[in-house]
């Protein structure tokens, strides 16, 4: 039994949705991702970002009523609202509630993120990032005004966009805008983004005039291992599994934001995070094998292998359905909603991606007989799309998009989708004996590959 109940996200309304998010489909002139150094082309120079999707929006949006989906999560580009200090593209705003009211018109919830990676270049050049207050005061800003904008046709809304990742690229590690490097820098940023949350919660809950909820998507991996031998490996994959995944979970559970690896090193930041949160959002994609040496911190890494045989993703990932169910547990912890937010894989071959799509719906299934409370689960992603570091190589799409002429084809992944919701909207539990047989898929040998 749910152990939450929402008034809006009722158990009996599974959402069946497909993602975006706007810079990936569109791209955006005035973000801080368009002048990022990033494998783009072969001959290395910059294309513009995204899959005409603007120009295409209307027919793009018909291919959610063709998969049968019940609800579209997309987000909003800040930086075509906000494309220099003090403009407000009013016209924009405009075009947000009208995508907001079609979908309503064809029956199809809106999930709007407010923050999905990127932000305005000029905020950038005024060198203000997350670890800023002058830049969570301009978010809030724009994200308020959005949501005075869309508190009519928006009921659900996704605050962050993987905060975990978002922090982990680009204070971190640096491989990301805005490419900072370090612990501190990272607590900080993470913090900023969790209070921003946390205001915008009270924002959206006081704007909005009927049943809302608002979420995080937090992206979860399950981590191993390398050599399940190595104590030391055990060791290095829980460091992980408590760095990448439990931080933000323990923040909503106990309000104190800790980014660190081991207990009591490292700093911590109490927020009001407590009670400022309807349903957690779950994107999760894959399995990571962590190894560790301590004669060689080089040799501290994650790394994907194909260990029962399934092979691997053409993003090298491996394909782990038992994991959805894993981080589903840890996440529903927090005795939440949960929203599969994210999942899927990016395979040009149609057999592989259906197969994935079907194993992981199975766990989602499993998990709600077993008494889970999910409520959602959105594919990544309704299209091809422009995918951050790796660009316009990965195929995610239910939809396949010729690069060239930006043809959209349906894949068999799209077919086998509406399927399933056929079989399965609506109800409590979702039976996958009345589905179709799997079809057969030449699987292709074992790789493994570095983390993205
Ligand atoms: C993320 C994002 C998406 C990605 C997707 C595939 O997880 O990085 O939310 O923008 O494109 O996850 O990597």
């Amino acid at each position: 039994m749910p152990s939450h109940p929402h008034p809006l996200l009722d158990p009996d309304t599974f959402l069946w949705g497909a993602s975006t998010s706007a810079f990936q489909i569109e791209g955006a002139p005035a973000a801080d991702w368009t002048t990022w150094k990033v494998k783009d082309a072969e001959d290395g120079a910059v294309r513009v970002r995204g899959v005409d999707h603007r120009a295409r929006q209307d027919a793009d949006l018909g291919l959610l009523g063709e998969i049968g989906a019940n609800a579209y999560r997309y987000s909003i580009e800040w930086s075509r609202v906000v494309p220099a200090r003090g403009e407000w593209d009013a016209a924009e705003v405009d075009r947000q509630v009208r995508v907001a009211r079609s979908l309503r018109e064809r029956g199809i919830e809106p999930v709007v993120t407010l923050h999905h990676f990127t932000s305005p270049a000029w905020l950038g050049q005024e060198g203000l990032d997350w670890t800023h207050e002058a830049f969570v005061s301009e978010f809030l800003r724009f994200a308020t005004r959005m949501v005075e904008a869309l508190a009519g046709d928006v009921r659900i809304w996704v605050t962050l966009n993987e905060p975990n990742v978002h922090v982990g690229g680009g204070f971190l590690t640096g491989m990301t805008p805005p490419g900072k490097r370090g612990f501190r820098a990272a607590h900080l940023a993470l913090t900023n983004m969790l209070r921003a949350h946390a205001r915008l919660y009270e924002v959206i809950h006081t704007d909005s005039p009927g049943p809302t909820a608002v979420g995080i998507a937090h992206n979860m991996l399950c981590f191993a291992p390398g050599r399940s031998d190595s104590r030391l490996d055990r060791w290095a994959a829980r460091m992980a599994d408590r760095i990448y995944n439990d931080t933000l979970i323990e923040a909503f559970r106990t309000g104190a934001v800790a980014l660190r690896a081991i207990p009591v090193i490292g700093q911590v930041t109490v927020l009001p995070l407590r009670g400022h949160l309807d349903f957690l959002g779950v994107n999760y994609y894959t399995r990571a094998l962590v190894s560790f040496s301590p004669f060689d911190l080089r040799r501290y890494r994650y790394f994907w292998e194909d260990h029962p045989g399934r092979g691997l993703i053409e993003t090298s990932w491996e394909v782990y359905p038992e994991g959805l169910s894993d981080v589903l547990q840890k996440a529903a912890s927090l005795g939440l909603p949960l929203v599969i937010t994210e999942n899927g894989a990016a395979e040009a071959d149609d057999d592989r991606k259906v197969a994935f799509l079907r194993e992981h719906v199975a766990q989602v299934a499993r998990c709600r007989a077993e008494g889970m409370d999910v409520r959602g689960y959105f594919w990544w992603s309704l299209l091809d799309n422009y995918e951050w570091l790796r660009g316009l190589e990965p195929r995610f799409g239910l939809y396949h998009v010729d690069f060239n002429t930006l043809e959209r084809t349906p894949t068999r992944a799209a077919t086998a989708y509406t399927r399933l919701v056929e079989a399965g909207i609506g109800r409590i539990g979702i039976d996958m004996n009345t589905l179709p047989p799997q079809p057969h898929s030449n699987r292709t040998p074992a790789r493994s590959g570095a983390i993205r």
